[in-house]
């Protein structure tokens, strides 16, 4: 795939050379049906998850309300597993899957490892996923009304942990598959600079390895024996921290995805080139460094935590800023180029030239621009003091739903209009919905999340049904006329967002149910970056380093106060369950 345009740069382009102007399903089958596989689970798990959501924001605030309160509570937990943890992990092993056989130019190996993941992760989820229904419906005799943080001493059914377990151990196994694909390029290509985008991917799962360990061992040796009965009582404090460990790493995994649409995809989509490969790659660099030591920013109001640690963990959540900073500059840089390339002027007027008709280019767009705003609340949720006002209120789901909700959700739905003509042969039908789908995202998201966080700072608590609770609290705080308004807003705003979700699945479905046509019509080459790999200093690419490192990181954050919370258990054995 040699590029006109890289005769004019120095740098070379982020896909192998394989001199085949194939589409992509033609040219890896094994790799394109693997990514495929993993997109039906995640579309999937995304419409069941997005009703969910809808009907959440219809109940709790007195729209409408066909739920009972227990129901409510099951049925927020099928939103937060389906999609925060499923139609994640999926759609980024799909994701993944092809930006390492794309940018290798070579397949997954696609033997029984390359399968059993999938399966691991499928079976899994369909374990998690009946559990969870068993609070809905009598004949299944379960429940797991634990919400997707699975706080002890909140109890669910085993087969709700052990799917969560397979879920996790087969994202595992898919990180060996696309490290053991690299390292046959690597035979080959002794020397060379890692392609960018399998760069982000290898990067993206040690952070994954590292941080996921935190729930491996939480669910392993603590929630699941004790969900079996093997032991009676469970220590709320330790268990919660290990969630953490891997609950704050856990929006990077969400977040690296997108950025790597971001830095690949959206300046070719945009007309131009990515600005600085040395910059991407430094980003995410600091991502590994700087995801896992963070995790007790979620705990400031836990006792049994050293403040000094917390304070460490505010400080590492403030240098995160950097990358996401540096993100925002070089991405809108790259932006800029391609509305230049295409005619485009000006201070801001070149934002005009922008290809604002093209689906997968306006979803990343105005993902990156929620993602802004969702940043902003971020640093209140991170520093110590402002915490406190707005901990456990509907702010921080406000939040929350800016960047997994948007900035991972709407860019992977977008990239979906781009990529799934190429993994199936088939134009991209329903173009006219796909324009409209992203804005109508962006309205309803914008309605949704301006109106929790409002809510949240009223005094609205998170993670409750009762509608009327809600407005006594809200009384209290500052009147009903206001606190009508904001619920009002989140029940139009949770209808336009599902609105959007099926409008994405309806084009899915018209262009996965379609008939192959000879051309789809998109030109897949990545063009190379402005300032190439040539110009980014070559340690960047030593992954054990950086691994190393991140592991002493998390060592001095977490070793001591988790050292402490083991040594404390041994004498407080702690809680017995509470089944919900
Ligand atoms: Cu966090």
């Amino acid at each position: 795939m040699a590029t006109a345009e890289s005769t004019e740069t120095a740098g070379p382009a982020d896909t192998a050379d394989t001199g085949s102007d194939q589409d992509y399903f033609e040219e890896f089958p094994v790799s394109a049906r693997l990514v495929r596989l993993n997109f039906l689970v995640a579309f999937v798990a995304l419409g069941i998850g997005g009703l969910f959501g809808m009907l959440q924001a219809l109940h709790r605030t007195d729209t409408l309300r066909i739920l009972s309160s227990p129901d409510y509570y099951t049925l927020l937990t099928g939103h937060g597993v389906l999609l925060a943890l499923v139609f994640t992990t999926f759609f980024i092993a799909g994701l993944f899957t092809w930006g390492v056989s794309d940018s290798l130019g070579r397949e997954l190996p696609g033997d029984w490892i390359s399968w059993s993941w999938w399966t691991m992760m499928t079976v899994g989820t369909v374990m998690a996923t009946v559990a969870i229904l068993g609070g809905l419906i009598d004949q299944i005799p379960m429940q797991a009304d634990v919400l997707f943080t699975f706080y002890v001493p909140l109890k669910a059914h085993p087969v709700f942990y052990v799917g969560v377990v397979l879920l996790l151990v087969g994202s595992w196994v898919a990180g060996f598959d696309w490290f053991r694909t690299f390292w046959a390029w690597r035979k080959d290509n002794r020397g060379e600079r890692i392609p960018l985008r399998t760069f982000m991917v290898l990067i993206t799962m040690l952070m994954w390895y590292l941080s996921t360990m935190g729930v491996a061992v939480e669910v392993l040796i603590f929630v699941l024996p004790w969900s079996l009965g093997i032991f009676e009582q469970i220590d709320p404090l330790l268990t919660r921290s290990l969630f953490w460990f891997f609950g704050h790493p856990v929006v990077y995994f969400w977040l690296m995805p997108a950025y790597l649409v971001w830095y690949t995809i959206l300046p070719k989509l945009s007309g131009g080139r990515l600005f600085s490969d040395g910059l991407a790659r430094i980003v995410f660099v600091l991502f590994l460094l700087l995801s896992t030591p963070v995790g007790f920013h979620h705990q400031y109001i836990d006792p049994g935590i050293a403040e000094g640690f917390k304070f460490v963990a505010m400080t590492n959540t403030m240098f995160l800023l950097l990358p996401s900073f540096l993100t925002a500059f070089t991405v809108v840089a790259s932006m800029e180029h391609g509305a230049r390339q295409r005619g485009g002027s000006g201070y801001l007027s070149w934002l005009r030239s922008l290809p604002w008709d093209r689906p997968a280019f306006t979803a990343c767009a105005l993902a990156g621009l929620l993602f802004a705003a969702g940043g902003f609340s971020g640093m209140v949720n991170a520093g110590m003091n402002l915490n406190y006002v707005v901990h456990n209120t509907l702010w921080v789901p406000g939040h929350f739903h800016l960047t997994v909700g948007t900035a991972a959700a709407l860019t992977f739905m977008g990239i979906s209009y781009w990529l799934l003509p190429q993994l199936t042969g088939k134009k991209l039908r329903g173009r006219a919905l796909a324009i409209i789908q992203p804005y109508l995202w962006f309205l309803g998201m914008t309605v949704l999340s301006n109106a929790m966080h409002r809510g949240g700072l009223m005094g609205l608590p998170r993670r409750t049904a009762e509608p009327e609770w809600n407005l006594v609290e809200g009384d209290f705080a500052s009147g009903v006329g206001a606190l009508s308004e904001v619920q009002l807003q989140i029940a139009v705003g949770g209808v336009l967002l599902f609105t959007g979700v099926v409008l994405f699945l309806l084009v899915m479905l018209l262009t996965w149910t379609g008939r192959q046509a000879p051309s789809i019509g998109v030109d897949r080459t990545i063009p190379p970056a402005l300032s190439g790999p040539e110009n980014s200093p070559r340690i960047l690419d030593n992954y054990r380093l950086w691994f190393g490192i991140a592991v002493v990181l998390v060592v001095i954050a977490y070793g001591i106060p988790l050292g402490d919370m083991v040594a404390d258990g041994l004498l407080n054995p702690g809680s017995p369950p509470i089944s919900p």
